[in-house]
């Protein structure tokens, strides 16, 4: 079997990303108010997994120092975390909880002592339910209160914080929680779910807008999920178009303010004439212009699949799907346990995008994984989990983002989902994605294969891929 060597840009960053809700636990300790996740969990515990919810997530909060030099055995010389908002400032606006200062203090110097870089997270899903109760996303208040947040956090972390990112995947809050009921407050209206993602918008911008006013030696971006649309059929001039109208609202709608700090016309003339224009400000578009990011984290697991809309639909309320249907690939490749499609050269086509449409901006993969249910089958003798499948998903996905590098693409590292299995939203810890597997039982760790497969990659900064996983389009 011929094998290839690709061998990546010096200091590039090898690691994986968590975040604070899914990894911490201690929910409710040490002053931390509820999230939506905490109070919709105990509303509707059927919602999760099993039944498990997110009060005691794979123990960070208690274990981090271990956890730390465990990454460091794993070769992470990079690791991106988030900070909770329901820690920091329970309230949601005033005063920081100085237990939580300490924490996060404690935790990001644990990091730095391991000489691993921490990328910190502002945001993760996890609206403290204070802030839902004030109207969450619709609220300017919120909006707000978000802003003093961030710059609590880069004035209490931001001489240690070099990379900081505003927002998680700021589109599926929207999708989740005002479209398609798989997150709390559980709506189905576009007209909300516009106004949603347009006041995330501006909360990214104002907070790049105080980053700045600090003149902090660091750098701020946004993590945005850009699942690329394809369209069923390439000829098809309505599946071209439906596919580029779903490209607008779920990837544009960040990727273009973030950027280029202008919404994409087409999607404002969409809106307009739909009558769902968000309520906005002038002065607002001048935050959103003048405070683009200085780089992109993109989290990629599964393309979207779109063709133009088979039969009217009707929606008692406006919804973005009167303009395109998904579509199942026959054929494609699935990952079975999360039902995703996996399709590696996606993230070549992500990297082209960005270099050819978006100014070559630097970024980087923030999150790629694949989440497998029943991990226990696959345990060796020693105890250790032997996860051939993981290490040949991330093989395939690096040989394509390698190809991209060599054609000039402005990408900087390269993070996986995940560290040590978490806490999974609503599949709680149903698929696991860990290098280092936890047991739910006694909490202790073991690195699984692929840990020992990211070590070899970060210290030699090198992949080495069978011939039969290569790019097959050059
Ligand atoms: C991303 C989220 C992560 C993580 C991951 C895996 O969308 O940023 O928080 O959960 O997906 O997906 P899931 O947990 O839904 O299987």
């Amino acid at each position: 079997m011929t094998k290839k060597f690709y061998q990546f840009p010096e200091g590039f960053w090898w690691g994986s990303a968590t975040s604070g809700p899914q990894s911490e636990g201690a929910a409710l300790e040490d002053g931390k108010s509820a999230t939506i996740w905490d109070y919709w969990y105990e509303k509707e515990p059927e919602r999760f997994f099993d039944q498990v919810g997110p009060k005691d997530t794979s123990t960070f909060y208690k274990n981090y120092k271990d956890d730390i030099k465990l990454l460091k055995e794993v070769g992470h010389n990079s690791f991106r975390t988030s900070i909770q908002w329901a820690r920091l400032i329970p309230d949601g606006t005033g005063e920081p909880n100085p237990k939580a200062v300490e924490f996060y203090n404690n935790m990001i110097d644990a990091v730095l002592a391991e000489g691993i870089e921490p990328f910190i997270n502002l945001f993760h899903f996890d609206m403290p339910m204070c802030m839902q109760e004030k109207g969450g996303w619709e609220s300017r208040e919120v909006v707000d209160a978000y802003v003093h947040f961030a710059k609590t956090c880069f004035e209490l972390f931001g001489d240690r914080i070099k990379h900081w990112t505003t927002f998680n995947e700021p589109i599926v809050p929207v999708e989740g929680g005002y479209l398609y009921d798989f997150h709390y407050p559980n709506v189905r209206d576009g007209k909300r779910a516009a106004q949603v993602a347009y006041n995330t918008m501006l909360s990214s911008a104002k907070a790049i807008a105080e980053y700045r006013k600090m003149n902090l030696d660091g750098e701020i971006g946004i993590i945005l999920n850009l699942t690329p649309s394809y369209p069923r059929d390439e000829k098809d001039e309505e599946d071209v178009k439906a596919a580029r109208i779903r490209d607008l609202f779920f990837n544009r709608s960040f990727l273009d303010p973030s950027v280029k700090g202008y919404y994409p016309e087409e999607l404002i003339d969409i809106l307009k004439k739909d009558g769902v224009l968000p309520y906005y400000e002038e002065e607002d578009l001048d935050v959103i212009k003048n405070n683009t990011i200085d780089f992109l984290g993109v989290n990629y697991y599964q393309p979207v699949r779109i063709k133009k809309k088979e039969k009217e639909e009707s929606f008692d309320v406006w919804m973005p799907d009167k303009y395109f249907d998904n579509y199942q690939m026959p054929g494609a490749k699935m990952n079975p346990y999360r039902g995703w499609e996996i399709f590696p050269k996606a993230i070549y086509d992500i990297a082209k995008n960005v270099q050819d449409n978006y100014g070559n901006i630097k970024w980087f993969i923030s999150e790629n994984g694949m989440g497998v249910e029943g991990e226990e089958r696959f345990r060796k003798e020693d105890g250790s989990i032997e996860d051939d499948y993981r290490i040949e998903f991330y093989d395939e996905h690096l040989a394509n983002l390698h190809k991209a590098i060599e054609e000039g693409s402005n990408c900087f590292g390269y993070h996986a989902w995940t560290a040590m299995d978490c806490w999974s939203w609503n599949n709680a810890y149903k698929n696991r994605y860990g290098f280092i597997g936890v047991d739910l039982g006694d909490q202790s760790r073991k690195i699984k294969k692929s840990g020992h497969w990211l070590k070899q990659v970060s210290d030699t900064n090198t992949v080495v891929v069978d011939d039969k996983l290569m790019p097959d389009y050059e």
